[in-house]
């Protein structure tokens, strides 16, 4: 601890040095960690916080963060003092903090008993049109009744989730994944948390295997891939090591890919897939690509939860999957002379296969899939450009580019409606409105808007009569569309919904929704 302190740098305005350490220890460190990596309260490393504008950072410091435990300073330190915290934790921790097996296996938190509580759910609603809401503006998890829309339990969640939250296949347990490494499974049916355990520093993502046996994290610190059973208790973890042993990768995702029953992982630094499978009858891997320990024997590695590699020319980290999983489409970041950065991999050949037709920065993540004049398309917005690209699945060209208002995050459908929604929310002048698309035609039909705020992520009931948005606001709301008439049917309040998860879309893998 001391080694961290020692070497905060000195230029921290007014406050001299050891006072910003001293402060730090008197009012933070005993929620955030001696070292700042979190404790009751967030992780303040310049990782985790690479989203939170140091204004805000100041805000939250002075005034406190409403609905949580975070109480404001204001009054006890002076505006130096203050300035001078809120500089302090966007400096790194030196050396760089470790997140060793030890230390996730001592994370691990259990609510005694669980195993005994009902196993049916403990309220009544359809537990299959369940919508998991999730509120950035406060973290706090909403459930919502998806006939009735209303609200049937709200809780806190862990500081900052992000991506989706993935379910067990019966849909009673939910697994969410926070960006400074926390992972929670929650009963859905007893409204209760089951464990939490702490994969890594700065984490990803997570996916749930589709048998719900296997949890896995990606971490971008340290760099590593966290194994978990269905209870949270640490299996193993995988460096994210090249072949030849000389460098590390920060993990940029993984993601379940249920028909070949493995998990498949995007690499930020290295220019390779990994493919993790869980079958415990998985063949070993015989080839080349492998480094492992047992191949300098000269044996096989092990099929079943083995790291089988594909090398590509360039690191993917955005990733979209055929329907049935034989094809990974990935992204790479933009290339400067606006040549297409999307590219088709073949997961059973192990190589590239096709370049995409798609330049700028495809948000593949994002993308659905849909029938379209007798060939299976994939669609997919991008963050630099207002346009969806439309992209046969056997051709693997492009179909269609339709205009858009302005550069999106997310697109979304759902097998029942001949229409696909797409948000806006990169472009300042459109942030506000919500595009519909024909599926037929390829061609807009309609908008809603929010004037003046931002409008996105869609998410369908679980018969795709209805479309649910987010007023993505810290006074914001869930607003409730009828999907064919695109009219509003019920606004509920909420704080920054940023993101909404239906329980059967989700685990019948819609092909209009994320997996
Ligand atoms: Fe996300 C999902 C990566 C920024 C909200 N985001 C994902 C996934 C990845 C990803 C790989 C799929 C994983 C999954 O669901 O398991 N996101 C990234 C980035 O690389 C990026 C651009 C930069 C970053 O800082 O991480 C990024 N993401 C954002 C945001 O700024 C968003 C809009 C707000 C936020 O809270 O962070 C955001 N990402 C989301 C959401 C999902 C998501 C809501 C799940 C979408 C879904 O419907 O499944």
């Amino acid at each position: 601890m001391a080694s961290a302190w020692a070497q905060a740098p000195a230029s921290l305005g007014a406050a001299p040095q050891r006072t910003v350490t001293q402060l730090y220890q008197q009012h933070c460190a005993a929620c955030h960690g001696e070292q700042r990596l979190g404790g009751m309260g967030p992780a303040l490393l310049p990782e985790s916080l690479a989203r939170l504008k140091k204004p805000e950072a100041l805000a939250v410091i002075r005034d406190g963060r409403p609905a949580t435990q975070m109480a404001g300073f204001g009054a006890q330190l002076s505006e130096a003092e203050l300035k001078a915290l809120g500089e302090w934790i966007y400096t790194p921790v030196s050396p760089a903090p470790r997140w060793a097996d030890a230390d996730i296996r001592t994370s691990r938190v259990e609510t005694a008993g669980w195993k005994d509580w009902p196993a049916k759910p403990q309220w009544r609603a359809d537990p299959m049109n369940l919508f998991i809401v999730v509120e950035g503006g406060d973290h706090h998890v909403s459930l919502l009744d998806g006939d009735k829309f209303e609200v049937i339990h709200r809780f806190p969640s862990r500081f900052a989730l992000h991506g989706g939250p993935k379910f067990t296949p019966d849909g009673r347990y939910v697994f969410f994944g926070s960006r400074d490494g926390w992972i929670t499974k929650f009963d859905l049916w007893n409204l209760k948390t089951v464990a939490e355990v702490r994969a890594g520093i700065n984490m990803r993502n997570i996916a749930v295997s589709g048998d719900g046996q296997w949890v896995m994290a990606a971490n971008y610190l340290p760099h590593t891939l966290a194994l978990f059973d269905a209870d949270l208790n640490l299996v193993k973890t995988y460096e994210a090591r090249t072949q030849d042993g000389a460098r590390t990768s920060r993990v940029s995702a993984v993601y379940d890919a249920e028909p070949r029953k493995s998990f498949v992982i995007a690499l930020k630094d290295i220019a390779e897939i990994w493919e993790i499978s869980y079958d415990r009858q998985a063949p070993p891997i015989y080839d080349g690509f492998v480094h492992d320990y047992k191949m300098a024997e000269g044996l096989p590695k092990d099929g079943f939860l083995g790291v089988r590699r594909t090398p590509l020319a360039e690191p993917l980290d955005d990733f979209f999957f055929s329907p049935n999983y034989a094809y990974a489409l990935g992204a790479s970041r933009p290339h400067d002379d606006g040549s297409p950065s999307g590219q088709v991999v073949n997961l059973d050949a192990r190589r590239k296969i096709a370049t995409l037709p798609i330049a700028g920065m495809p948000h593949l993540g994002s993308g659905i899939t849909f029938d379209h004049g007798g060939r299976r398309v994939m669609a997919s917005p991008n963050l630099k450009d207002g346009r969806i690209s439309v992209i046969d699945m056997q051709t693997w060209q492009l179909v269609k580019d339709i205009e858009t208002p302005g550069p999106g995050f997310f697109m979304r459908s759902h097998e029942a409606t001949p229409y696909a929604w797409v948000d806006s929310m990169m472009s300042p002048k459109a942030k506000d409105t919500l595009t519909i698309l024909d599926k037929r035609t390829l061609a807009p039909v309609a908008q809603v808007r929010e004037p003046g705020k931002t409008l996105a992520h869609i998410e369908f009931t679980k018969d795709g009569r209805y479309a649910l948005a987010s007023v993505w606001e810290n006074d914001g709301a869930l607003v409730v569309y009828d999907a064919s008439t695109f009219k509003e049917v019920k606004r509920l309040p909420m704080k920054k919904p940023v993101g909404k998860y239906n329980v059967f879309n989700k685990i019948t893998r819609s092909e209009g929704t994320s997996h």
